[in-house]
C-alpha cells in the first residue's frame, strides 16, 4: 500500500539566533526545480502560520527569546501534525529552525495519546536546554526539554523572569500531555556540540548518543539496528533531521550553527532509510537549512533535497 504523504511547511525562524532559515524551504524548492523534479507537485502541501513578525519586535525575555511567539508556533504545528495523522497521512515537516520540532512531538502525542513515542534526533546539538540553562536564550536549543518536560533547575545559570517561565510551562503542555516522551525513548545520532547542563541531563538519564565515530565504527546498519533495539518498547517513532548533523566541510556552511566533524550526506541518507524501514516511523522533519549563510551557492539545500527525496521514496515503498 502506498502511504499518503502530506508536506507541512513551517517557516518559523524566531527560535534561531541567526537570520535566514525561513528561506530554507524555498531553497529546497529551487533545488527541486534545478533537478527538474516534480517533488513539490506530487504531494499536498499545507503552510502553517508563523510569527516571524516578532523578528522586528523588542525582546522582553532574554533567556527565552520570542518564547511567546513559539507558543503559537507549537500550537499551530501541533494542530497540523495531529490532523494529518488522524487523516491517516504521513506528515513530512519542512521547517526553518528546530524550534518547531517541539510542536511536532506535541502533535504526534495529540493524535496518538495512548501510544509510546520514540524520538530519533539526528543533530550536532542536544537541544536539551531550558531557559534556566541556555547559553544563548535561543529557543531552537530547547525543543527536547519541552518534550521531556525537564527544566534542569539543578544546572541553573540564568535568572529567568516569571513571564518566561509561564510561557515555558505553556510550551510543555501543548498537545495536552506532559511529558510526551521519556529519556529512555530518545536516541541521538551525531551530537557533538553540547553545553554542560545538557551533558548533565544525558548522564543523569542515560540518553544514548551514537557519535559520528561510533556510527562509523559499528557501521550504519549495525548502529541503526542497535538504536531500534533500544526503542522496541515504542509503538511509533519520529525522526528529526537537523542538517547541521552533517559535516559543513563535506556539504556547506548553509546552516545557522554548523559544527565540524559531522556525517557525510550518504551516511545520514542510509541511516534515515534504515530507520524508516522499521515501519514504526509516523513523522519526519527536516530543519535548519539557511541559504543566506551558504558558502557554496545552494549546496546545503541541494544536499538536503536529495535526502528528502530519497526518504520520501522509502516512506512510500515501505507501507
Ligand atoms: N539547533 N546549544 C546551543 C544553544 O544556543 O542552545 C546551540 C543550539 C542549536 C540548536 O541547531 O537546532
Ligand atoms: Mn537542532
Ligand atoms: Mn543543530
Ligand atoms: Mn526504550
Amino acid at each position: 500500500m502506498m502511504e499518503k504523504i502530506r508536506l507541512l511547511e513551517m517557516k518559523s525562524e524566531i527560535a534561531a539566533g541567526t537570520r535566514g532559515s525561513s528561506m530554507g524551504i524555498d531553497a529546497l524548492r529551487i533545488a527541486s526545480l534545478n533537478k527538474k523534479s516534480n517533488y513539490f507537485l506530487r504531494y499536498p502541501l499545507q503552510k502553517i502560520a508563523d510569527r516571524n513578525d516578532l523578528l522586528w519586535a523588542d525582546n522582553p525575555t532574554p533567556f527565552g527569546i520570542r518564547i511567546e511567539g513559539l507558543v503559537e508556533v507549537y500550537q499551530n504545528v501541533c494542530d497540523s501534525v495531529s490532523r494529518t495523522l488522524i487523516n491517516e497521512e504521513f506528515p513530512i515537516v519542512l521547517s526553518a529552525d528546530h524550534g518547531s520540532a517541539g510542536g511536532t512531538i506535541a502533535g504526534i502525542k495529540k493524535a496518538f495519546p495512548d501510544k509510546t513515542l520514540g524520538v530519533i534526533w539526528i543533530d550536532a546539538h542536544g537541544d536539551l536546554h531550558s531557559p534556566y540553562t541556555s547559553p544563548t536564550g535561543n529557543m531552537h536549543g530547547m525543543p527536547l526539554a519541552t518534550a521531556l518536560g525537564v527544566d534542569n533547575e539543578e544546572c541553573k545559570v540564568n535568572d529567568v523572569k516569571e513571564v518566561t517561565l509561564q510561557k515555558w510551562n505553556e510550551l510543555k503542555s501543548i498537545g495536552g500531555i506532559n511529558p510526551k516522551i521519556t529519556p529512555d525513548n530518545l536516541v541521538f545520532f551525531g551530537v557533538r556540540d553540547t553545553e554542560s547542563p545538557e551533558d548533565f541531563l544525558m548522564d543523569k538519564y542515560g540518553i544514548k548518543n551514537f557519535t559520528v565515530a561510533e556510527t562509523r565504527g559499528k557501521g550504519i546498519e549495525h548502529a541503526v539496528k542497535e538504536a531500534l533495539s533500544m526503542l522496541t518498547n515504542c509503538d511509533i517513532l519520529y525522526v528529526s533531521f537537523d542538517v547541521d548533523s552533517m559535516d559543513p566541510d563535506e556539504v556547506s556552511y548553509g546552516t545557522g550553527t554548523p559544527v565540524k566533524d559531522g556525517y557525510r550526506p550518504d551516511e545520514v541518507k542510509e541511516m534515515i532509510k534504515l530507520i524508516i524501514q522499521s515501519k514504526k516511523v509516523v513523522a519526519f522533519e527536516i530543519v535548519e537549512i539557511n541559504p543566506t549563510l551558504d558558502n557554496k551557492c545552494n549546496k546545503m539545500a541541494e544536499t538536503a533535497f536529495k535526502i528528502l527525496e530519497e526518504t520520501t521514496r522509502v516512506i512510500e515503498e515501505n507501507k
